[in-house]
């Protein structure tokens, strides 16, 4: 697997003030279902078969971290023409889980979805069901609840994660709607933010991007690094 990846996004993507960006090395998802059009994880570079629906994918990653974040409704995105940037599930709730190399800091996980408010029977997704892990050990449980959206079309759910040690495995059970009818869940990114790691705005000039992603290595004392861990 490849190393730990810590971006400064703030060259890549929007990202919340003063935070910056972890990658996980790599993810595992059931793989998306298809409709009129299909909803694969598209780019995803591990094991498994991404053209079966629902094929379990491995090792690898894909759409869900590759940095693109649909700003399109499903219709556009995944119809002809479209960058196919969503992943999308009906038949169960997804629970894709995130691999980190090193014990991370996460303080915030943010979902891209589409809250189409039941265009084609895709929806917002209304509850999160979060587990992490260090070692092999459970170290964090929450459950998130969302309302629906303001608006319709691509939006983003944040998942408040600061109270959370250092962990190197996190899965995301993303409930779909249950009102009586069908819903589709539509994801295109999810990220995963360390907040304090940042030098302030005006040490930023002087330390440069080298700095800047060195301190987004560091970890804070109460959650400091320990030691290497072996992947479970
Ligand atoms: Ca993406
Ligand atoms: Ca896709
Ligand atoms: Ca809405």
């Amino acid at each position: 697997m490849k190393s730990g990846k810590f971006l400064t996004v703030a060259l890549l993507l929007p990202l919340p003030a003063g935070a910056v960006q972890i990658v996980p090395d790599y993810y595992d998802t059931p793989n998306g279902d298809a409709g009129t059009y299909t909803y694969f994880d598209d780019s995803y570079d591990g094991l498994g078969d991404k053209t079966n629906r629902y094929g379990y994918l491995s090792g690898g990653s894909g759409d869900l971290t590759d940095g693109v974040i649909a700003t399109q409704p499903w219709p556009v995105e995944e119809g002809p023409g479209g960058g196919k940037a969503y992943v999308g599930w009906i038949d169960a709730d997804p629970v894709p889980v995130f691999h980190f190399a090193d014990p991370a800091v996460i303080d915030s996980i943010v979902i891209h979805q589409d809250d189409a408010d039941g265009v084609g029977g895709v929806d917002h997704i209304p509850r999160v069901g979060m587990s992490a892990w260090r070692d092999g050990t459970v170290v964090f449980d929450q459950e998130y609840f969302f309302s629906d959206p303001a608006g319709t079309g691509p939006t983003a759910i944040t998942l408040d994660t600061s109270a959370m040690p250092d962990v190197d495995r996190i899965a995301l059970r993303m409930n779909r709607l249950r009102d009586g009818r069908d819903h589709w869940v539509f994801v295109s990114e999810i990220q995963f933010f360390q907040a304090d790691a940042i030098p302030s705005p005006a040490s930023f000039g002087l330390l440069g991007l080298g700095a800047l992603t060195a301190a987004g290595l560091r970890r804070r004392g109460p959650r400091s690094r320990s030691r290497p861990r072996s992947r479970v």
